[in-house]
């Protein structure tokens, strides 16, 4: 009998060619784009398994629709798990990935025009943190608060707290995208607190250093509402949660389904389950330390070399470079140049950038997907430097050739989990 696999190649070569040219890309190079990460085998077994057949409008124990005797376990595995490790009353696992679970949760909780407070996408915000161009923006009131380049990105909680006092806003929302620091949560939920408004922390980013320990948890804070994806640092199947206090769970159930989404995919939310049953093991806290350790490393070799960092450094998984002040080149221009020597990062906006964000100032780098593989400091140093000359001469064909070279040398040490080699 036929694999699953041997079939694919033999009735749709053209697919198949396209997922064997990815596996060889990705085990080949290695990727640094901070959101990204090689997920688990098992994921990939279960996301690829019979659940996706399944219609489960509801929840566990109220779904619209028979034959839920195992859906409704993995589903209630997942939210114990996800409670487990956030510390908070409840969580839903259903949310199709990050953008509609951020738009789920803010129609739970907010009526279309309340003023929200959110950080500027080239700040290092995300899109659905009120970005003109999504939806969100114009479905709410934005306030756009900035980092302060005076203080090396920090957020500069005064202006934040005028800006609060001024406007009123119904929630503040803090998370990002493309911002090296971690938060203090604490200032934000003061600044909420005086002004009335709930706390939404997007921690899509930094949700599996979360559940490791690695970095700080808003519930900890006192925060309402917590939503992560759970592809990033989490090395699950693409998808999110949101999680919050016992007081909002209703609002939040019902926001997501009927409110937004139809059928949950049953096949994520297992692969969901299973991903949490790993963050729940020692060696995740282990993998979440050597994260930020390997992104220190990274960003010490880059600044040793003369790059310029946005906020001087890094103290999450991620770091974002200035390539017009460091090599006087775009962010598109040395994307494509990485992309020549195998080390896959992506082009990013930096903070006003006068630059459109096709052709921005920066691009930015992460370590959760190269640890996957074992990564450690070394490479991470290794990487710096082939990742600088490259940068230095973005035209030099045969220098370009030669590095790619040396970098898949060094993957090549580094199998990436479920990828045959
Ligand atoms: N697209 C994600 C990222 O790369 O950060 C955010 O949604």
């Amino acid at each position: 009998m036929l694999s699953p696999r041997d079939l694919l190649e033999r009735n749709d070569p053209d697919i198949f060619s396209a997922l064997t040219g990815e596996e060889t890309r990705q085990a080949s190079g290695v990727e640094m784009i901070p959101s990204e990460n090689y997920t688990y085998p098992e994921v990939l077994t279960t996301l690829g398994s019979v659940f996706t057949n399944k219609y489960s409008e509801g929840y566990p124990g109220r779904r619209y629709y028979g034959g839920q005797e195992f859906t409704d376990a993995i589903e209630r595995l997942a939210r114990e798990r996800a409670k487990q490790l956030f510390r908070c009353d409840h969580v839903n696992v259903q949310p199709l990935s990050g953008a509609p679970m951020n738009a789920a949760a803010y129609l739970a909780l907010l009526h279309p025009g309340d003023t929200v407070m959110g950080m500027d996408l080239s700040h290092g915000g995300h899109l659905t943190h009120g970005a003109p161009v999504s939806h969100m923006g114009h479905l709410f009131d934005w306030i756009r608060y900035k980092t302060d380049p005076e203080s090396e990105g920090r957020i500069d909680f005064d202006v934040l707290r005028q800006a609060a006092l001024e406007r009123r806003p119904k929630m503040i929302v803090c998370g990002y995208s493309s911002y090296p620091r971690d938060y203090d949560y604490r200032p934000f939920k003061d600044i909420a607190d005086e002004v009335g408004a709930l706390t939404l922390a997007d921690v899509s980013h930094i949700g599996g250093l979360i559940a490791g320990e690695a970095l700080a948890n808003p519930f900890d804070a006192g925060f309402d509402v917590v939503t992560t994806t759970t592809h990033k640092s989490m090395r699950g199947p693409r998808g999110g949660m949101i999680m919050c206090r016992e007081e909002f769970r209703k609002a939040i159930d019902q926001s997501v389904f009927p409110g937004l989404q139809g059928g949950p995919h049953m096949n994520q939310v297992a692969a969901t389950a299973v991903a949490l049953g790993k963050a729940q093991q020692p060696e995740f806290k282990r993998y979440c330390q050597q994260v930020l350790a390997n992104a220190r490393a990274l960003a010490r070799a880059l600044l040793d070399g003369g790059a310029e960092l946005v906020t001087g450094g890094t103290a999450n998984h991620m770091m974002v470079m200035d390539c017009v002040r460091s090599f006087g080149i775009n962010g598109r221009v040395a994307e494509n140049a990485l992309d020549e020597i195998a080390i896959t990062c992506n082009k990013q906006v930096i903070p006003d950038d006068p630059n459109p964000p096709l052709r921005p100032s920066g691009v930015r780098l992460g370590t959760p997907a190269a640890t996957t593989r074992g990564m450690a400091e070394s490479e991470m140093e290794a990487l710096g430097g082939f990742m600088l000359e490259a940068l230095r001469k973005p035209d030099d064909e045969p220098g370009l050739r030669k590095l790619k070279d040396e970098v898949q040398a060094l993957c090549a040490a580094f199998p990436v989990p479920g990828i045959r080699s």
